[in-house]
């Protein structure tokens, strides 16, 4: 028997969880961002959040506006634009759009206001630390991992220097590259003085490789994303089964896989033109039952595949499933899922990461993500209490702590690599 005075009365249930999801800080997973310190990566401001691809896509389809065109123009006329057909030619409805308003309501600025030019003058024109910090604050975001890739030197600068806070902005090592662009990787391996023969003497100028980057940049994770055509071909890969999974396993370190990707379905509309792909989980079954020893982190964009990644998450415990992904990102879709994951997993699972691109992105992304978590949890634990349960304040927060928070921890602890094999 629970002590009474710190149940929760069931007429304070909705609002007991809303504010205690509120006030739950994130650990968010998956990101794009950069720390502010890395000034032509750290993306901020009304100009970039207009021109998220998210946006352009919607505008570029809607509009019937020729890409090329488009892309040519300077930022703030692409912005300008998207805001005059998106914003002042129609209701900004869709999550995307919608994501705009409420960054501006957040930042206390006027979202009714139709003049673009206006309304850029009145948005904060800055990327400095402070104010990146405070967005992060004001987001409740305690720490994030940025999405970094080893074959871009100019991103890969960013190890270089040690004026960024590694406790706050974590590394992931995204792997496309080596697998699904070898050209690129080869070149910018042989230009790092490795052989560029990724598999020559059976993989060891790879493990060099790969020891080198992790200790340079500290990861909490490698990554890959793809389709499940392209995991059925990892899966018969040499250079994947027999060097970078046994060097992943040895040194504690999961890998991400964010899979149903089909790239430049459009190439006309860039990043926008990404789209999804088939959603056979078959080779991830197999991925899983192959390599016990390795932490699968997955996460998958299409609805249809949601149900069998949940249930695969009951089986199999090196799988962790994270977040909603992309074209699944809707407030909708991420109800269902959101439900569907604490029927079948409990609390096993990070609920979301915000895959954010442009700094104050993420003050929308996570208000909106926790105001379903937080009507999804509600329902579930009125059920609870319906049943006979007594509900703590302390094990609602303890809860939403394991779902924002701790199991995110639990993922990315960090690992020491490059000791012997
Ligand atoms: O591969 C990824 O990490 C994707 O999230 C991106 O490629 C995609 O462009 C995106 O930003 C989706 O939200
Ligand atoms: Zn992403």
């Amino acid at each position: 028997m629970v002590n009474s005075r710190e149940l929760i009365l069931p007429d304070d249930l909705s609002a007991t969880v809303s504010s205690i999801i509120e006030r739950t800080a994130v650990v968010d997973v998956h990101t794009h961002l950069f720390p502010p310190q890395h000034t032509t990566l750290c993306l901020a401001g009304l100009h970039h959040l207009l021109t998220y691809h998210y946006l352009t896509s919607e505008f570029l389809s809607s509009s019937r506006y020729d890409p090329e065109a488009f892309f040519s123009l300077p930022i703030e006329a692409q912005a300008g634009r998207i805001w005059r057909h998106l914003f002042v030619g129609r209701s900004p409805i869709s999550e995307a759009a919608r994501g705009i308003i409420t960054v501006l309501s957040r930042l206390g600025l006027d979202p009714n206001e139709r003049d673009y030019e206006r309304l850029s003058r009145q948005f904060p024109e800055t990327a400095e630390p402070a104010y990146a910090s405070h967005i992060l604050t004001m987001a409740g975001v305690e720490s994030l991992v940025m999405t970094n890739n080893p074959f871009d030197e100019r991103e890969w600068a960013l190890f270089g220097r040690s004026d960024w806070d590694r406790d706050r902005y974590h590394a992931s090592i995204r792997l496309d590259d080596l697998f699904f662009r070898p050209q690129t990787a080869s070149a910018r391996l042989g230009a790092m003085g490795y052989a560029t023969d990724l598999s020559a003497s059976g993989g060891s100028g790879i493990v060099r490789f790969l020891d080198a980057i992790a200790r340079e940049a500290e990861p909490r994770y490698f990554a890959l994303s793809l389709s499940s055509r392209h995991l059925t071909e990892l899966m018969a890969n040499a250079l994947f089964c027999d060097v970078v999974i046994p060097w992943l396993a040895a040194n504690k370190m999961p890998l991400a896989l964010m899979l149903g990707v089909r790239r430049e379905i459009n190439p006309a509309l860039r990043l926008g033109g990404d789209g999804m792909a088939d959603i056979s989980l078959d080779p991830l079954e197999e991925l899983l039952t192959r390599f016990p020893d390795n932490v699968f982190a997955v996460t998958a964009i299409s609805r249809e595949s949601q149900h069998r990644l949940s249930a695969l998450g009951r089986i199999f415990p090196n799988l962790r499933i994270f977040g909603f992904w992309w074209f699944l990102n809707q407030p909708g879709l991420v109800k269902e899922g959101l439900s569907l994951r604490l029927d079948l997993l409990g609390l096993n699972f990070i609920a979301q990461h915000s895959d954010a691109r442009v700094l104050e992105q993420l003050l929308y992304k996570w208000l909106h993500f926790k105001e379903v978590l937080a009507s999804v949890m509600g329902d579930h634990y009125r059920r609870l209490v319906d049943s006979g349960w007594e509900l703590t304040r302390e094990a609602v927060a303890r809860d939403v702590g394991l779902l924002l928070s701790g199991n995110a921890k639990d993922l990315l602890r960090p690992a020491s690599v490059g000791t012997e094999q």
